[in-house]
């Protein structure tokens, strides 16, 4: 991969003064080479040819018999061409489908040899290349990055010792305790089989009748409803590695682990009405922000965290550390910040690296290992099986994002698109004629040995005593979260029921949330014209055909808890305007001066403006200056921004005045909770209930230097939840 790299950055520089030499279709000086199309590795133009290095000549017109004639059969080149287009789609992801991805670098702030051999979180001066892939879960390839839907978060460190994938969600929690359910749930949430719809949405029938069904998935579906499932950006949400796994150091000894990523620019989300409008606005919108955050040098950044169990405190929870529907909360275990996720590359091919790399959680190093978690013993086999019918066989470990860097030496021979020209005779083991190669390796020497666990118990098919208390945790988040946080869970369950063609499934999902608290469960039945009846026969449907429905009753390990501030949104990182998008509304007439202060003050912060304008070209300023517009009011919205400034200039105000759609968008920020600014005549396009609005900043347009702190504090807050209120009486 280094040298991938390198050889990218070479041809990289060779176009960027190559542009003169190209000699066909020249482009006009504005437009970027696509260097790695253009040049060969050795500098010079690429000639166009066939698969087999065959040069082309007419590229435009197939062969044919007479310059009417039918084509001919012959033409290869035709042929080539179309039959390697016929085959250019893989099956997409059964889950996970709609991903983004990055490279970049990993780095650990101290040595962890304490609880892990792994080699790559010894040294704080090493850094080992990572790539990472963001995704939804239910939607398809083409969806909306916009969906109410858990993010997957997985990445793969190329360590020395091998790739180790840490293939998680933002998420926690997972709706199901055992994989022999997996696909219950996702037949369940993906569009309905009779007519494919919904697409990429988890508000129809199927999906919640299976929940309804579900009492395990409760804790699960707290969070699906919060707005942890609508995140502002792929840059701002967590990551979790959801199982417990274990950590194993030099000595032997084995502790457990919860891996947690906490990401530098704080934990924030959108409103849903943002979603939908996003999704109409810029579907692609979180993987637009990545790629432009990376491109800008505004390189996202996580810290990896990690909760330490010892091994003797295996039961000391109310829960059971192997149920993967349950969380270690911070306060009883601290999370500790161990190392740097930065990313720094986008990809160079969407396809070749985004759509073929290949995570699976069994990808392990030394010093890292599994745990019982039925829902992770599940996936262990899950990932290389699908592997081998998404990318075609078994040796997709021998595509180059999959590839570790270490260097791979065994028996395993042959199979559909080798790569490897293997030379040794000897593919077996032992063998004399290889001199024994590849040689087994001892423990001391890094060789990967599993954590002797030891196991004595007969087969059944059953699970833990603490696996049925399915709602402790489920009322720990929903009395863990700020109002506004609580309000927003209403909302989502409102809309989500209120798409129900089915009453009995409504009534019944409203029924199972009285379980996790009574208020939730009015607040919600309200909304939906549906009276909570706490549900008295047995709740759990899946129960085992001779199974005792009792036993499978789920209960209560202890009184709703204390909350758990770590549960919150309302407690992340609020301090910093970086990379956050600012609108500047302007039209001709306006301030161009206080335009140029606020620009220089913004990006000064780290934040990003951009001039909408209501047609794209330059404006007049009224101080004689030009101001050029990024984007027309016509292709965006204020969805698409963290915050919104008007500028003064009587004539750019009226314009604006008159433009419904400058209206709408100054309206739909405000309603939106978020930052605003006006000065001089500006201030005439705010709506008119502004009042003690912390994140409303007005003044003449002389003293914009002075008051851009206070809006760069206010977009660095996020959103103002006050207003939601008053937000809600804006059509908008
Ligand atoms: Fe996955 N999951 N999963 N999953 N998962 C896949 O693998 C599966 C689960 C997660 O960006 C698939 O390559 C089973 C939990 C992510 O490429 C598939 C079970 C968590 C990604 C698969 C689970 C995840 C996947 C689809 C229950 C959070 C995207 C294509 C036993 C810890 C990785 C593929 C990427 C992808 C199976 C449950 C995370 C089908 C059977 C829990 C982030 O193999």
């Amino acid at each position: 991969m280094e040298n991938d790299k390198r050889r990218n950055k070479r041809v990289r520089d060779k176009a960027s003064n190559g542009q003169a030499r190209r000699s066909t279709g020249k482009p006009s000086s504005s437009e970027k080479i696509d260097a790695l199309d253009a040049f060969r590795e050795d500098g010079t133009e690429a000639r166009l040819t066939t698969d087999q290095a065959v040069p082309i000549n007419d590229d435009q017109n197939s062969l044919k018999a007479g310059a009417r004639g039918p084509s001919l059969l012959e033409d290869f080149i035709l042929r080539e061409k179309i039959t390697h287009f016929d085959h250019e789609r893989i099956p997409e992801r059964v889950v996970h489908a709609r991903g983004a991805a990055a490279h970049g670098v990993f780095k650990v702030y101290k040595p962890l040899g304490r609880l892990t051999r792994a080699a790559f979180l010894q040294d704080p001066a090493k850094e080992t290349p990572v790539f990472v892939r963001f995704s939804t879960v239910a939607g398809s390839r083409g969806s909306t990055d916009l969906a109410r839907d858990v993010r997957g978060f997985a990445v793969k460190f190329y360590t020395e010792e091998g790739n180790f994938d840490l293939v998680g969600n933002n998420i926690p929690v997972f709706f199901i305790q055992d994989a022999v359910k997996f696909p219950d749930l996702v037949h369940a949430v993906k569009p309905e089989p009779h007519n494919e719809i919904p697409q990429a949405a988890s508000a129809h029938d199927t999906f919640w009748d299976f929940i309804s069904l579900m009492p395990e998935s409760m804790h699960m579906i707290m969070w699906v409803m919060s707005d942890r499932a609508i995140p502002r950006s792929l840059r701002m949400m967590e990551g979790f590695g959801v199982h417990t796994f274990r950590l194993v150091n030099e000595r032997g000894e084995a502790r457990f682990v919860k891996f947690h990523w906490k990401p530098i620019l704080g934990v924030h989300s959108i409103l849903w009405d943002e979603a939908l409008k996003i999704s109409g606005k810029d579907p692609d919108f979180h993987r637009r922000d990545l790629w432009e955050a990376i491109e800008s040098g505004a390189f996202p950044e996580w810290e990896l965290g990690l909760q330490m169990i010892e091994e003797k405190d295996e039961d000391a929870f109310d829960f059971d550390l192997l149920d993967p529907t349950k969380i270690v909360p911070e306060e009883l275990v601290p999370v500790q910040r161990v190392g740097r996720l930065t990313l720094n590359r986008n990809p160079d091919n969407f396809f070749a690296e985004t759509e073929q790399v290949a995570f699976h959680p069994g990808h392990v190093v030394p010093g890292i290992d599994f745990t019982d978690d039925p829902l992770l013993q599940g996936r262990l086999f899950s990932y290389t099986d699908t592997q081998l019918l998404r990318l075609g066989g078994p040796n997709f470990h021998e595509i180059p994002i999959n590839k570790p860097v270490a260097p791979v030496h065994n028996n395993q021979r042959d199979g559909l698109m080798r790569q490897t020209i293997s030379v040794s005779r000897a593919a077996y083991h032992p063998n004399s004629i290889g001199g024994g190669c590849p040689v087994q390796v001892g423990r001391r020497d890094g060789g990967f040995v599993s954590h002797p666990v030891p196991i004595s118990a007969p087969k059944l098919r059953q699970r833990g005593e603490k696996f049925f208390d399915h709602f402790s945790q489920a009322t720990l988040f929903w009395v863990s979260q700020s109002d506004p946080e609580k309000d927003h869970i209403v909302s989502a369950l409102q809309f989500e029921l209120g798409k129900l063609e089915r009453p009995a499934i409504r009534e019944r999902m409203v029924g199972m949330l009285t379980l996790v608290d009574e208020g939730l469960a009015n607040r919600v039945g309200e909304g939906l014209g549906v009276k909570p009846q706490r549900p008295d026969g047995p709740l759990n449907l899946s129960v085992p055909a001779d199974g005792d429905p009792k036993a499978y009753q789920p209960r209560r390990a202890k009184a709703p808890a204390r909350p758990s501030p770590a549960l919150s949104m309302a407690n992340t990182v609020k301090d910093t305007a970086k990379s956050r998008k600012v609108a500047i509304l302007a039209a001709d007439g306006v301030e161009d001066a206080a335009v140029a202060t606020m620009s220089r003050l913004l990006t000064a912060a780290g934040a990003v403006p951009k001039v909408i304008g209501p047609r794209l070209g330059a404006l007049k300023g009224a101080r004689g200056g030009t101001v050029p517009v990024d984007m027309s009011l016509a292709t965006v919205g204020s969805v698409l921004f963290d915050a919104v400034y008007v500028p003064g200039g009587p004539q750019s105000v009226a314009t604006l005045r008159e433009d419904a759609m400058a209206v709408l968008f100054v309206h739909e920020a405000y309603k939106h909770c978020k930052a605003l600014a006006a000065t001089g005549a500006g201030a005439e396009l705010l709506p008119p209930a502004r009042s003690a609005d912390e994140a409303i900043v007005v003044g003449e347009d002389a003293q914009v230097a002075k008051l851009a702190p206070d809006f760069i504090r206010a977009i660095g807050r996020h959103r103002n939840w006050a207003r939601e209120a008053a937000g809600r009486r804006v059509p908008a």
